[in-house]
């Protein structure tokens, strides 16, 4: 008998990134850093978010320049969008259409509990609107059309994850089998950056203060600065610790940069200042995102092309997202 050759399918993966500022060292080491070595190995969409972007105010032509942005970071960060679903999720209804679906299956409760809403809504006491408090749904949303294995994201948005998983089980247990239960893949250095003025904060790209938080497209001279002003305590000994959060935080950088453990770099700092050591960590941070700074700035430029490449994303994504939406929308009971 002849045996049939089956090729392995390959893993599914997806990640979104809002588009609600200039994208950070954070977000990169945290999230799109993984993006990049997952593209190899798996079967990989990737969106810009930018309807959850909206859930605190943004400015309408700011918004615009930002969505474009952040889609040619994503090329230039190395994304091939042939090998790679990549697209901007207003750009497929189903996003929406499935998070009213969700919506009805999630209790008030487990949305009460979320972190990310209680930092938002102090952050944005004039303006706690509905979407901030629903927005895991939408997230849920994103994650279950495309029924991925993994989903790559920083520390922050584990919380956010399980809840995605919790609904997924609950719809499946109430209506049958529609959702993949997708696990978190978080990474092992770089999972939470802070902020370089406040190291018990996140670093974020939406903090008003501009010397917290080193873009990816900074220039040279603006990284190195930003480390050089980064709050450390005067204990002037490069130890990685719990009581030493600004200068571990550098440290965390640091390694997730180079590849160097810990203890190398606590050795290879053994008995220098601080201030030898932020300049090296500034350093290495401008020269692993000097490349990608170069390749945006190619690809900005050319508004045309990357216009084809995100409606050819959308495509691609709306093809599978629809069928997911569809099985879901019979199942709970809706006439098609
Ligand atoms: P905002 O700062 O506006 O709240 P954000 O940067 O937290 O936004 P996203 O842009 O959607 O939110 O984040 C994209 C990815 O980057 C997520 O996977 C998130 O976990 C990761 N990320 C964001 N900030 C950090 C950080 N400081 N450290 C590590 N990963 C981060
Ligand atoms: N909520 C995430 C961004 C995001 C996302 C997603 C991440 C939106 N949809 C789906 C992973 C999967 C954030 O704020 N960091």
């Amino acid at each position: 008998m002849s045996e049939i050759l089956q090729t392995p399918q390959k893993k599914k993966v997806l990640s979104c990134i809002q588009p609600s500022g200039m994208l950070t060292l954070g977000n990169y080491l945290g999230a799109l850093k993984n993006w990049c070595t997952m593209q190899e190995e798996f079967d990989c969409t990737f969106a810009v978010a930018d309807l959850h972007a909206i859930t605190v105010r943004q400015d309408p032509t700011k918004l615009r320049a930002q969505i474009y942005s952040t889609y040619a970071l994503l090329l230039a960060l190395g994304l091939d969008p042939q090998k790679n679903t990549i697209f901007i999720q207003s750009h497929v209804p189903e996003h929406a259409c499935l998070s009213w679906l969700l919506s009805c299956n999630t209790q008030f409760g487990e949305m009460s509990r979320m972190t990310q809403f209680k930092d938002k809504s102090a952050k944005h006491a004039n303006n706690v609107n509905v979407g901030l408090f629903s927005y895991p749904v939408l997230m849920a949303a994103d994650i279950l059309l495309y029924k991925p294995d993994l989903v790559p994201v920083g520390a922050d948005q584990k919380q956010h994850l399980e809840i995605a998983r919790d609904i997924a089980i609950r719809f499946n247990n109430l209506y049958g089998d529609v959702f993949t239960v997708p696990d978190a893949y978080i990474p092992k250095t770089g999972a939470r950056v802070m902020s370089l003025q406040d190291p018990t904060k996140k670093m974020s790209k939406s903090d008003e203060n501009l010397n917290s938080w080193v873009a990816i497209l900074d220039s040279k001279d603006d990284i190195i600065r930003k480390f050089k002003r980064a709050v450390t305590d005067s204990n002037a000994n490069v130890h990685f610790c719990e009581e030493q959060a600004g200068i571990s935080n550098l440290i965390t950088i640091y390694s997730a940069v180079t590849g160097k453990s810990v203890a190398e770099i606590e050795k290879e700092f053994s008995g220098k200042g601080y201030g030898e050591f932020k300049i090296a960590v500034g350093e290495s941070v401008a020269d692993t995102l000097a490349p990608i700074k170069a390749a945006y700035d190619e690809i900005i430029k050319d508004k045309k092309a990357l216009e084809v490449l995100y409606k050819q994303g959308a495509e691609k994504a709306e093809y599978v997202a629809r069928k997911t939406y569809f099985k879901a929308m019979k199942k709970v009971g809706f006439v098609l």
